[in-house]
């Protein structure tokens, strides 16, 4: 047990900081609120938090674009700030993972402005173009949050490439003097005492250097998992990640496995891990995220069993239902009515019964919801705004179009974390730079503490028992019956020992039987979502999310 390093074992919480926990009536969470949180962390088990981008920023994206990358955002406190709060979580042994924005600046910048100048060195640090032939934009790739990807500076007559936002220019990573600027920044960070990386859509950073028209998609195809990124993360690697043993996770868009087993292979030569969002995609008809589907509970556990089998003893995964991009799970996937505790706790088992390092999205613990915002002014996210306009346009119809938000935003997750029914949820004392969800009354950590049947109970569980068995980490993967909407269950096994994972997808009861090779193992019941008493027998009947797992060795 003691060979597996703590990234196997344990459980990583996000934190958004901006909405996570404000001090002296700030509009927006800061490192002092995190600092004061961290006791609650420790007691909810997490080896490592996450911190979403605090450096300085206009803001255009959340922080995601970057406009000084050695420095902390003034909102939420400064480098001494900064220095306590490592020291204090390493005093509580939790671990900090740094968020790396290295595809591309904020156009504020300095490198960015500086590269205005058609001369300055700084020129060849972006992805500088000459209008095509009809003096238009150099091609017709589009940006990922809508409308081209390419921006004219008119002082020069050349186009600047942005797969994001406007603001959010992108770097030019075949210049060899971007990539050890890049390892700079990396190893600030590192010096400070950083433990970990999070790196932003770390796959887009190699672009195909034809910069040709895509004539059947948005481009993606010309830059997604390019041909040099690999290269260039094993040279991260080489230079900067293994010497200041650095654990990182990549945010990787549309990959593929074949991409991942390399990126996150566990002959350690590139990343530790890899996030990808292919299970997300199941409520997105025809791969469209902006509009209505059910989610398609056969296709998502093919796709993690595609995922599981296929990473097995090869490489990395990261488990994941919510991030600051995602609406919340228990919205998308469960219940927020009559059983929102049971399967807020069944998504959680279904999910913590993987292979892989779970990534915890504050609220997430508490079964934290979609706010259901009804009104436009209500959002704050760029790509909604964005989003909101691009449908108007269309014509389609203004309420069909909230209803889409109010399921899609990246805003639902966004919301001021709810500590207590106090105003603003006790995130401020001050106006919140957006609103709390109305369920805060009930939903939130000062009544989830004080009832030992609420989910982050369940979670401290999953979180301690991850520590304690190896065979999380360990045992291979096995579906029972894939095909069924109804039901997850699979096995994990490693030599002798099982864990065998049941979950009822839904609010209906169904009877179960156990598949006729597990029947006769000596099951101990290793966790369950409900207090009732359960008895073990060859068939049962399931209530509704209940979820168990059993275990044998
Ligand atoms: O997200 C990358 C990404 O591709 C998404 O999940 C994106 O939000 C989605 O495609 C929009 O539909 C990362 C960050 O997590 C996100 O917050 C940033 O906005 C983005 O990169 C740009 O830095």
């Amino acid at each position: 047990q003691n060979i597996l390093p703590w990234w196997k074992t344990g459980t990583v919480y996000q934190i958004y900081p901006k909405s996570f926990q404000a001090t002296n009536g700030r509009s927006t969470g800061d490192l002092a609120g995190i600092i004061k949180r961290l006791d609650y962390l420790k007691q909810l088990g997490v080896s490592a938090i996450w911190l979403t981008p605090i450096y300085p920023s206009p803001q255009v994206d959340n922080g995601y674009d970057v406009s000084n990358y050695c420095d902390i955002n003034p909102d939420y406190g400064s480098m001494a700030d900064f220095e306590a709060l490592v020291c204090k979580a390493h005093q509580l042994d939790i671990k900090i993972m740094m968020d790396m924005v290295l595809n591309h600046t904020s156009t504020s910048h300095p490198w960015f402005q500086s590269s205005l100048d058609i001369k300055s060195p700084y020129r060849t640090f972006y992805i500088w173009k000459e209008a095509n032939c009809e003096g238009k934009e150099p091609n017709n790739w589009r940006s990922k949050f809508g409308g081209k990807a390419w921006q004219l500076d008119k002082a020069s007559n050349q186009y600047y490439l942005h797969l994001f936002a406007t603001k959010q220019a992108d770097l030019n990573w075949e210049n060899p003097e971007v990539r050890t600027q890049l390892k700079k920044v990396c190893q600030f960070w590192a010096d400070k005492g950083v433990d970990a990386l999070r790196l932003d859509v770390i796959n887009l950073i190699s672009k195909q250097q034809d910069f040709a028209n895509d004539d059947i998609g948005d481009g993606r195809r010309f830059y997604t998992d390019g041909p040099r990124v690999h290269e260039y993360l094993q040279e991260m690697s080489r230079d900067v990640f293994t010497p200041n043993k650095l654990v990182t996770v990549g945010e990787m868009s549309s990959t593929s496995l074949a991409h991942c087993q390399q990126y996150a292979s566990l002959d350690g030569k590139e990343l530790t891990m890899t996030f990808n969002f292919h299970h997300l995609k199941v409520d997105y008809p025809n791969g469209e995220k902006w509009s209505l589907a059910k989610p398609d509970f056969v296709e998502l556990k093919q796709i993690m069993g595609h995922w599981q089998q296929g990473m097995h003893n090869k490489a990395w995964n990261a488990l994941f239902w919510c991030n600051h991009d995602q609406p919340r799970v228990v919205s998308r996937f469960g219940d927020c009515g009559k059983y929102h505790n049971q399967s807020a706790k069944m998504l959680a088992m279904a999910l913590y019964g993987l292979q892989g390092t779970p990534y915890l999205y504050q609220g997430e613990e508490i079964g934290m919801t979609n706010p259901n915002f009804t009104q436009i002014s209500q959002y704050r996210d760029i790509e909604s705004l964005n989003m909101f306009d691009e449908m108007l346009q269309k014509g389609m119809d203004r309420a069909k179009i909230m209803a889409i938000l109010a399921s899609k935003s990246r805003d639902n997750s966004r919301t001021p974390m709810q500590w207590d029914s106090s105003l603003h949820a006790g995130f401020t004392a001050g106006e919140p730079w957006i609103e709390v969800a109305n369920n805060y009354n009930t939903i939130n950590v000062k009544a989830a503490l004080a009832d030992n049947d609420s989910i982050f109970y369940c979670y401290q569980t999953l979180i301690e028992l991850r520590k304690q068995y190896p065979i999380f980490s360990l045992g291979n993967y096995h579906d029972l019956d894939p095909s069924t909407d109804k039901v997850w269950c699979y096995t994990r096994q490693h030599n002798d020992e099982i864990l065998f994972v049941i979950a009822n997808l839904h609010a209906a009861p169904l009877m179960y039987s156990l598949p006729k090779s597990l029947t006769d193992k000596n099951w101990q019941i290793l966790m369950h979502n409900y207090h009732d008493l359960f008895e073990l027998s060859s068939s049962f009947e399931l209530k509704p999310y209940e979820s168990i797992y059993l275990y044998c060795n």
